[in-house]
C-alpha cells in the first residue's frame, strides 16, 4: 500500500495523524500552479548550469542544486505552506526542561531549515540506497525518542513509479536500528506536480529509478531541530543581501535567530544578542539573551 494522499483542505490534525501512523503522507495541490510555474521558470538555468553527481547516493544521473533560497523566493511558500508547519511544529517543537540555578526553566526548541535541493533524476538512473535522513546525525531508533526531522519534497514534475517517485516505506519510522530495509518493502510516490509529500527523519525512502525518456524534478527542503547542526552550511551558501530580502520567519528558519535558551548568539557590544541584528539596515541595537535565566 502507498503513502496515503490527502486533498490541501484536509485539517492539519488529519495530516498529523497520517504521519504518526505511516511516517508520511501526499498533499495535493501543496501549492498554487503559479508558485509552481514560477519555481520551475526560477530554477531552470541554475540546473542546466550544473553537472551529474558522481556517487550512488548522489546520483551519476542526478542534478542537485542547492541553495535554493538563493534561486527562488518561492522556496518560502513551500517552506510555510500551512500542513507542513503545523506537522513540523508537532513534531519538533518539544517542550523540555532544565534548571538555570534552582529555576526550573521551561523551552521550546525552535525548528530551522537544513537542507534545502532540487533533485533532478534523468533517465537512466537507478534507486538511491534506502536510508533515513537523520542518518546525518546518526540519530537512533527509538532511542532518539523523538523525530529530528520533518521534510518536505514537492513535485516539480508529475511523479510516477516509472520516473523515479520518491520511495518511502510507510511505516519504517517505528523501526530500531538493526532491521535492514528492503527494496520490497518500499512504494513509490505518486502525485501531480504542485503536490507534495511530507515525511519524518526516521522514515526510510530514496530517490526511485527513473525507466522513462524524461526527467523527474522534485523540490525538497526540512525542517529540523533547532539545536542541531544544519546540513546546509547557509550561513557560508546564501548571501547576506538575498536573506535580508526574506521575511523574519524565514530568516529566523534559514538560521538568523537564536534557539532558546540562547543557541547561536552573535556578540554585538559586549552582549550575547540575537543575530537578527546584523540583518537590519539601521545600526544595530544588541540585547542580552542570557538575563532571564538563573536569576540571582
Ligand atoms: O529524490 C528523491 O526522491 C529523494 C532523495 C533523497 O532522499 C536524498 O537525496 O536524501
Ligand atoms: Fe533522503
Amino acid at each position: 500500500m502507498g503513502l496515503t494522499t490527502l486533498a490541501k483542505s484536509s485539517s492539519n490534525e488529519e495530516v498529523i495523524e497520517i504521519i504518526e501512523r505511516d511516517g508520511g503522507v501526499i498533499i495535493s495541490d501543496f501549492v498554487s500552479p503559479e508558485v509552481l510555474a514560477a519555481i520551475r521558470d526560477d530554477i531552470r538555468a541554475p540546473l542546466d548550469a550544473i553537472g551529474f553527481g558522481s556517487d550512488d547516493f548522489s546520483g551519476n544521473r542526478t542534478r542537485r542544486l542547492g541553495r535554493v533560497f538563493q534561486h527562488t523566493k518561492h522556496a518560502v511558500d513551500v517552506a510555510l505552506e500551512p500542513h507542513y508547519q503545523a506537522a513540523a511544529k508537532h513534531f519538533l517543537e518539544v517542550p523540555t526542561s532544565c534548571y538555570f540555578g534552582s529555576d526550573s526553566v521551561e523551552m521550546v526548541a525552535s525548528m530551522q531549515i537544513g537542507v534545502t535541493q532540487v533533485i533532478e533524476i534523468y533517465p537512466g538512473e537507478g534507486a538511491q540506497p534506502l536510508h533515513r535522513d537523520d542518518a546525518i546525525w546518526q540519530w537512533r531508533h527509538p532511542e532518539g525518542g523523538r523525530q529530528a526531522r520533518v521534510q518536505v519534497m514537492l513535485a516539480v514534475t508529475d511523479f510516477t513509479a516509472e520516473n523515479g517517485g520518491t520511495l518511502v516505506i510507510p511505516g519504517s519510522h517505528k523501526w530500531d536500528d538493526e532491521r535492514v530495509p528492503q527494496l520490497d518493502e518500499a512504494v513509490p510516490t505518486e502525485m501531480k506536480a504542485g503536490s507534495a509529500v511530507i515525511f519524518i527523519g526516521g522514515t526510510y525512502h530514496a530517490g526511485g529509478t527513473n525507466n522513462t525518456n524524461t526527467p523527474r524534478t522534485g523540490l525538497t527542503l526540512t525542517l529540523d531541530i533547532g539545536w542541531l547542526r544544519q546540513e546546509e552550511n547557509h550561513y557560508l551558501s546564501l548571501s547576506r543581501e538575498v536573506v535580508k530580502e526574506f521575511p523574519e520567519e524565514i530568516q529566523r528558519l534559514l538560521g538568523w535567530g537564536v534557539c532558546p535558551p540562547f543557541l547561536g548568539w552573535v556578540e554585538f557590544d559586549g552582549l550575547m544578542t540575537d543575530p537578527s541584528v546584523l540583518l537590519g539596515d539601521t545600526p544595530p541595537v544588541g540585547a542580552d539573551l542570557t538575563g532571564g535565566y538563573g536569576k540571582k
